[in-house]
């Protein structure tokens, strides 16, 4: 007579692997504002795979795409308590938390895409990452949202004085708030999660977004004029909770790190795709589109408020980063 295991042994011993490769592999709550097809979710999965793989799959994450764990304010808050793990968010909360990041806020400081993208990945980038870890942040990479664009309800926007008495919804941020004042706008701060329903209701006449947003968040639903003033640059960037870090050996550490920018470079590609094809698909929705915007004349706007940004973030710092080639 030869032993077998009996079927029921077998399924014990089957849950029993089930259970402890669970008990090995620990669930990180990943957040952003848009969809799991946006630009922030594209660098998330990719990060998120990268993360997985990197550790032989003790770390994976779930999603929760489309503010479901709150504006991004909340999240970067959450983070910091440790009660969410991670967030792929716009900078425009952190300067409260990271004074040092404001100073990529500023309108017009970057000339496109390569210059934006040269500055967060070299030293003035990398070295404003690493002082978030005194703020109990873990700022794993730069990402990207995009150069924001204004819609809004009322008419084409194209000189300065076309965007001056229009009621905008802002970030929570100072620096764009002060900026846009100088464009004569009315800025009215607001969490990105209540804002579709304001433009649907009309408390705002509009609000400003990089493509990938304006087309994933659907605007072309409730806004019909967009303008392609390109007037700041959006940076994002994954941050990581300090309590998950520090269990994390150092080659996990890298793992993570390595990670962040795989997905760095994922969701700037596809930054680059909304914004090739994307513009078309909103005049398709029925925006009307103004894509020859007199820049001149917003940079001229803003250009006295260069002196208050460089009396609080040093004249030599915002010439560094317009150094940048
Ligand atoms: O990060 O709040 C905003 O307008 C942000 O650009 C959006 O949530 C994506």
């Amino acid at each position: 007579m030869t032993l077998r295991p009996s079927p029921s042994l077998l399924a014990a011993a089957a849950l029993c692997a089930l259970a402890n490769a669970a008990s090995a592999q620990t669930v990180l709550k990943m957040g952003y504002a848009t969809s799991k097809e946006s630009h922030y979710g594209v660098g998330s999965t990719v990060f998120c795979d990268e993360m997985e793989k990197g550790t032989q799959g003790r770390y994976k994450c779930q999603h929760f795409p489309n503010s479901a764990l709150g504006g991004e304010r909340e999240q970067i808050e959450a983070v910091q308590l440790g009660t969410q793990d991670l967030v792929n968010t716009s900078t425009g909360p952190l300067g409260n938390f990271v004074p040092e990041a404001k100073v990529f806020d500023i309108p017009f400081l970057f000339r496109g895409y390569d210059h934006a993208r040269k500055v967060m990945d070299g030293p003035i980038g990398q070295d404003v990452l690493k002082k978030m870890q005194a703020k109990g942040l873990i700022g794993l990479a730069w990402t990207e949202n995009g150069f924001r664009h204004m819609t809004n309800n009322k008419h084409p926007i194209v000189t300065a004085s076309d965007a001056s008495g229009l009621k905008m919804r802002t970030m929570e941020n100072k620096v764009h708030m002060e900026g846009y004042k100088t464009f004569g706008i009315l800025p009215t701060p607001m969490a990105f999660p209540e804002l579709f329903t304001a433009m649907q209701q009309g408390t705002v006449d509009g609000q400003e977004n990089p493509i990938p947003v304006i087309l994933s968040a659907k605007f072309s639903q409730v806004q019909k004029y967009l303008s392609l003033t390109g007037h700041v640059y959006s940076p994002a960037v994954i941050i990581l909770s300090p309590k998950v870090w520090g269990q994390l050996s150092e080659a996990d550490k890298k793992a993570f790190v390595d990670a962040a920018q795989k997905g760095a470079s994922a969701q700037r590609r596809k930054v680059n795709d909304d914004e090739a094809t994307g513009i078309a698909q909103l005049k398709k929705d029925g925006m009307q589109v103004v894509e020859k915007v007199d820049g001149e004349s917003f940079r001229k706007a803003v250009a006295p408020a260069y002196a208050n940004f460089a009396k609080e973030f040093g004249a030599d710092k915002i010439a560094a980063i317009q150094a940048v080639k």
